[in-house]
């Protein structure tokens, strides 16, 4: 009898267990599996739109393609420029500023087979317009310098002044008005050229030759030429020497008039 009751106690508590049980269960499947079923969505469309903020991201910082720029060569126009011939006193075919024809004298074979050159040009009004240098060679033959010298720019068409100068003699004034063509080489007159501007002044005067006394040295040693440089100055027709050729040379050219 006590046994029964036992069991019959025992039975309830099972039932009222499993019942428990059943509450809890419905509870859960009607509480808590939505709440995950809505956290799982919530995730999803989380991960969904940083997926799509990233994309934006990196669609953002992808460099876009720089254009490579492309190189149109600028145009360089030909220097306009001027050939050149000059006589230079005491030298070759050139006599000096007195007998321009009397060369027997001259020393035709020159040191220096190269003399630097510079040509100015001037307009109209005696303006300025345009300079350039060059070498000139020594011509055996005729006894005379040629050379192109091309100025630094280029001149239009036009009627211009041109005048030359060559290291250590005066500048002088082309003869004539020049018709000078744009980016072409204009051939100049040939032109005498006065040396003996020792001292590189464009004139000549008593310091010039005081300074081909200091070197001169026919019967005696130079008085007062202590460099290489100072002697190939003062030896006005390039030979080598600075003597009576150079002293009688200078006094023949120092009846011109200063340098144009
Ligand atoms: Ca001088
Ligand atoms: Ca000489």
């Amino acid at each position: 009898m006590e046994t029964d009751q036992i069991k019959k106690t025992t039975s309830g508590k099972i039932r009222h267990k499993f019942l428990l049980l059943g509450v809890v269960l419905l509870l859960y499947s009607l509480v808590v599996i939505p709440i995950l079923v809505i956290n799982t969505q919530q995730q999803q469309d989380t991960r969904s739109r940083g997926q799509t903020i990233q994309t934006t991201l990196t669609d953002a910082s992808t460099p876009t393609k720089t254009p490579t720029p492309t190189f149109t060569p600028t145009p360089t126009a030909s220097a306009t420029a001027f050939s050149v011939t000059v006589l230079l006193d005491g030298i070759g075919s050139r006599g000096d500023n007195t007998n321009p024809t009397a060369n027997i004298t001259s020393n035709k074979d020159p040191k220096q087979k190269t003399k630097k050159t510079t040509v100015t040009v001037y307009d109209a009004t005696n303006t300025l317009i345009a300079s350039g240098s060059g070498d000139v060679l020594y011509n055996a033959t005729d006894g005379n310098f040629t050379g192109t010298v091309p100025l630094k720019k280029s001149l239009t068409n036009g009627s211009y002044l041109v005048k030359i100068q060559v290291d250590g003699y005066l500048q002088r004034l082309v003869a004539g008005i020049q018709a000078v063509k744009s980016g072409a080489a204009t051939t100049l007159p040939v032109t005498p050229l006065v040396t003996g501007d020792i001292n590189r002044e464009n004139t000549l005067n008593i310091l010039d030759y005081n300074l081909l006394l200091d070197c001169y040295s026919d019967l005696a040693v130079a008085s007062n030429c202590p460099t290489t440089q100072k002697k190939v100055t003062t030896d006005i027709n390039d030979d080598g020497f600075v003597n009576q050729v150079d002293y009688n040379l200078f006094l023949r050219e120092i009846v011109t008039q200063p340098g144009a």
